[in-house]
């Protein structure tokens, strides 16, 4: 992570005070009571387990993790890699002997933050790869979830990279976050939409929201889970970050300042990049044991995939301090409905 002279330099970079009354999650959504996935339940060396990419099949769920090596206890991390996992419900998992995916070389550090999306007849997994030259956005598919080819990897800094289910006037359509560290004041990032004829050649890059349009982010956001089709646009799920320089230790960072909570806004069906409607207040914020005080980084809530399952009802994977996998539930039609306010 950062060295501690970079450390002082960001949190030196001035933030708008947020409205704190902003901050409750919408009785929308249900918690589900109980842990999905931790390092507990993966058969090879784990000590974070989290941000999980996940979808429905027609007859299964699989999921594809992020699994931080080393030892929870100790508070050490020595590698990634990341995992495979299957489930009847969705809610109770079975994680394959071995990890799926890794990438390491005298370039490339580690891949991490799977997002999947099925396309056609085979899966797509967007992830963030730390390399030797910066944060890199890459895109790799699969057909049977244990041979994987990279197809892309972007120029740095750029990473939470999702996929729409189906290609949009004819395009491949990707929301992701670059990191602009000297052409935006203060550490503002934003959310952006490429398109591709071919999963390939990305282009034709625009702007979606940038962080003045979330209300409860300060400092910046980015997209969750790969983009929901409803009649009425497609549901993106954001995170979204506030700094405070009161808030004293998160986690096992001595001085992170953060707090992650999730957003949702409405894009138009036929041009992702306009936001139709967003909730301007958060979904979701941490709250209860597991999300404000164990973990990597505490008040960190960061999801990966949402589906809409039997009854209307969404499910949105989530991940809790940086630690551990979790999961909410909310009725489709109140998510759109909460998606009325203009930019
Ligand atoms: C982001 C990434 C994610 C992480 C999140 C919350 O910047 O590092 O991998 O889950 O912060 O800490």
């Amino acid at each position: 992570m950062f060295d501690e002279a970079t450390r002082k330099i960001l949190h030196a970079c001035p933030r708008e005070a947020l409205d704190e009354s902003l901050f409750s999650t919408s009785p929308i959504i249900t918690r589900y009571p109980d842990t999905i996935l931790s390092r507990h339940d993966v058969p090879y060396s784990a000590a974070l387990t989290f941000n999980a990419g996940v979808v429905k099949t027609d007859d299964r769920y699989i999921m594809i993790f992020r699994n931080d090596y080393g030892s929870f206890e100790e508070e050490k991390i020595i590698g990634t890699n990341l995992g495979l996992a299957f489930s009847d419900d969705g809610i109770k998992w079975k994680v394959e002997p071995e990890p799926c995916f890794a990438m390491a070389d005298d370039e490339v550090l580690r891949v991490y933050d799977p997002r999947i999306t099925v396309l056609e007849d085979r899966y797509i997994i967007c992830f963030a790869v730390d390399t030797k030259h910066g944060v890199r956005g890459g895109i790799a598919e699969t057909k049977d979830l244990k041979h994987f080819e990279v197809l892309s990897m972007s120029v740095p800094e750029n990473r939470n990279m999702v996929l729409f289910p189906e290609k949009i006037n004819g395009n491949y359509v990707r929301l992701e976050r670059p990191m602009p560290v000297y052409g935006r004041d203060g550490m503002k990032f934003d959310i952006f939409l490429s398109e591709s004829p071919d999963l390939v050649y990305w282009g034709k890059s625009r702007l979606v929201m940038g962080v003045e349009h979330v209300p409860f982010a300060n400092e910046k956001i980015g997209p969750g889970a790969p983009p929901i089709k409803t009649d009425k646009g497609w549901i993106m799920l954001f995170h979204a970050v506030d700094f405070d320089p009161a808030r004293g230790k998160n986690g096992w960072e001595p001085t992170w300042k953060k707090r992650y909570t999730i957003g949702v806004a409405l894009l138009d069906l036929k041009d992702p990049s306009k936001v139709i409607g967003m909730y301007k207040r958060p979904l979701m914020i941490p709250e209860g044991y597991y999300e404000l005080e164990q973990g990597y980084r505490t008040n960190a809530l960061f999801p990966c995939a949402a589906l809409v399952d039997e009854g209307n009802v969404v499910r949105i994977y989530y991940s809790a301090g940086d630690a551990i996998i979790r999961m909410a539930t909310c009725d489709l039609d109140e998510l759109i409905g909460l998606c009325t306010e203009p930019l």
